[in-house]
């Protein structure tokens, strides 16, 4: 079996209950995955087990400091079998997660996730860690907004990632990159289901038609038309 590890590594590891629902917890379950999360403040020193400071150089806010990461990050790597690690550090800096990203992702061995707060990590924590051979850090966005913390934005690559495994979904996954059978970068095209008249509004009739030639070109046709109205890229 591939089977894909996951440690979550954040001061607030209950943002992760939702990791046990739907198609992660089967997941989970099964065997496919193993998911271990870790609460950065078990490594953080002295009575007050302070995981922040101030920034260098002045600003608002809190930076979280280098040492509790270093040995969480530490304590993960050495208690892993695995010979490759994917370091994730989730930040608005990062690069904009794609599905070529969680594609990438899906066939790690090992990925580690630095969920930060305040605003944000020491930045030698990803320094360091690039430094390392058997680790590959990447800082990853999820889009151009702010959040909190890196939380949410692990749950959103989990998902992603965790659907692309061989297995996790009901179909195998050579039949489900079947079903949409586009190109990555366009998007989904409608999608109806009975009743086939609703409220006035009817099921576009070649869906009705069995033409599955002529159903296949119309969807091609619907998502392209869809990509142009947002304005995205396509390799046409
Ligand atoms: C952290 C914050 C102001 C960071 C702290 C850690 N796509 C995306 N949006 N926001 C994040 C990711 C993210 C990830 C990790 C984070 C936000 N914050 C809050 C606030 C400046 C920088």
């Amino acid at each position: 079996m591939s089977s894909l590890s996951f440690d979550l590594i954040s001061i607030f590891p209950d943002y992760f209950a939702p990791l046990k629902l739907s198609l992660i917890g089967k997941a989970q379950e099964s065997g496919l995955i193993d998911i271990t999360l870790h609460d950065l403040r078990d490594k953080a020193a002295g009575v007050h087990k302070s995981v922040d400071d101030t920034p260098y150089g002045g600003g608002a806010g809190m930076v979280m400091s280098p040492e509790p990461w270093g040995r969480a990050i530490d304590q993960v790597v050495a208690g892993s079998s695995a010979a490759h690690h994917d370091l994730i550090i989730l930040t608005p800096a990062g690069e904009k997660l794609t599905q070529k990203i969680a594609t990438e992702l899906s066939h790690s061995e090992h990925i580690i996730f630095a969920c930060g707060r305040y605003e944000g990590i020491d930045h030698r924590v990803s320094e360091y860690y690039q430094t390392l051979p058997n680790i590959r850090v990447r800082e990853i966005s999820i889009g151009d907004y702010v959040l909190g913390g890196g939380e949410v934005a692990t749950l959103v690559i989990m998902e992603a990632v965790i659907r692309l495994i061989p297995g996790v979904l009901g179909n195998p996954n050579s039949l489900v990159e079947e079903s949409h059978s586009l190109p990555d970068e366009i998007v989904e095209y409608p999608n109806y289901t009975k009743p086939a008249s609703w409220r006035g509004l009817e099921v576009p009739e070649v869906l009705l038609s069995g033409n599955h030639a002529l159903i296949k070109a119309w969807r091609l046709e619907q998502a392209k038309a869809r990509t142009q109205k947002l304005g995205r890229q396509t390799s046409e």
